[in-house]
């Protein structure tokens, strides 16, 4: 099976064999074809077969094809013990494959497990946005995590935690790469515009008491652009893309945690204002004008902030919960 789950043609399986077997070094696209008694263009058909299969393949005219081992598998144990002393990601549970991490860590929620706990997953077959949409998720290249918190706050409050999440997801793109990332509101992270992360916040409340929030974030790592579906609502990006460079997915998650814990301390400690400070900092909206989509209805603008709870806030006064933002759009729909 390929790194996107997908099974492998013989052909294309043979030319994998081929790279394999040369492990780091470049071979060209006349010999794989020799080897292989094809011709050149069925090798680069088969190349373009493993990429979007997610393997990743250099390519250079005067050099030819060479296969970009992926990078390794997660190491929970090395997170969990570096923050072994902190509020979140002491104790982390790490799935080879599952559905959607959000939805066990709700499970084990349920059962008990204690705040700070993490589920993560190298694929899901289901992972979820907003609204029942999918959040696609292949295998071997991304960050899939969920993180389980027990804030002592009223359920109108819990909207504010997503806030963190993207924060936190903002300083690790930040500290790890030269990347310059900036939020749309209210749960994505935008570089060049286009949206290298994805966060989605889930809770169990009962009339004035939050039992639980489970915050679920996904960061595109080190996929390619052939592996991102066509069909997708928005430009979409990943740090590969953008930097060139493969990110470590073990350090992602240990500077990610550690960020998200400093602010969830930071959170209980002096409230929602400071978090707030940043978000708008490294907002992409602000003084821009928007159209904002809910439930069918449309709503245009100018952005002037959030206010306490997380609500977008427009020049016209109108204060908006929930929605999906586009920077201009269509404003005649509006009038
Ligand atoms: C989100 O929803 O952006 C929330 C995504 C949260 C995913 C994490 S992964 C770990 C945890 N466990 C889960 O099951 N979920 C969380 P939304 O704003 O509705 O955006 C979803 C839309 O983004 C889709 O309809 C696609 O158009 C697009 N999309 C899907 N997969 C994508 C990807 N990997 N990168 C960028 N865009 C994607």
């Amino acid at each position: 099976m390929s790194p996107a789950g997908r099974a492998l043609s013989r052909s294309a399986e043979s030319v994998l064999a081929l790279l394999h077997d040369v492990g780091n070094a470049f071979v060209s696209g006349e010999e794989l074809s020799r080897k292989l008694t094809v011709s050149r263009t069925a090798v680069w058909k088969q190349i373009n077969n493993l990429r979007a299969a997610g393997y990743r393949i250099d390519s250079e005219a005067s050099r030819g094809y060479r296969l970009v081992p992926l990078p390794e598998n997660f190491d929970a144990g090395a997170i969990g013990r570096a923050l072994k002393n902190r509020r979140i990601g002491g104790e982390i549970v790490a799935l080879k494959e599952t559905v959607s991490t959000n939805q066990i860590a709700f499970r084990l929620a349920e059962e008990g497990a204690s705040e700070g706990t993490v589920v993560v997953a190298d694929q899901q077959s289901a992972g979820k946005g907003r609204l029942g949409r999918i959040w696609h998720s292949p295998a071997g290249v991304n960050l899939y995590c969920s993180v389980i918190l027990r804030p002592p706050i009223q359920p109108v409050a819990a909207p504010q935690l997503t806030f963190l999440s993207v924060i936190a997801v903002a300083r690790a793109v930040e500290k790890l790469t030269p990347l310059k990332s900036r939020i749309k509101w209210p749960n994505d992270l935008l570089i060049n515009g286009a949206k290298v992360a994805g966060l989605l916040n889930e809770m169990s409340a009962e009339t004035d008491k939050v039992n639980f929030v489970i915050l679920g974030i996904g960061v595109n790592l080190n996929m390619t652009r052939e592996q991102f579906p066509a069909d997708l609502r928005h430009p979409a990006t990943s740090l590969l893309i953008e930097s060139g460079a493969i990110t470590d997915r073990t350090e992602f998650a240990r500077v990610l945690l550690e960020e998200l814990d400093d602010l969830y301390t930071g959170f209980l400690a002096a409230g929602y204002a400071p978090a707030r400070k940043e978000w708008l900092e490294r907002s992409a909206l602000n003084g821009a004008l928007v159209t904002v989509t809910d439930h069918g209805v449309q709503r245009c603008g100018r952005v002037t902030g959030i206010d306490e709870f997380g609500a977008l806030l427009l020049d016209s006064g109108e204060q908006i919960l929930s929605g999906d933002v586009v920077i201009g759009g269509e404003f005649a729909a509006c009038n």
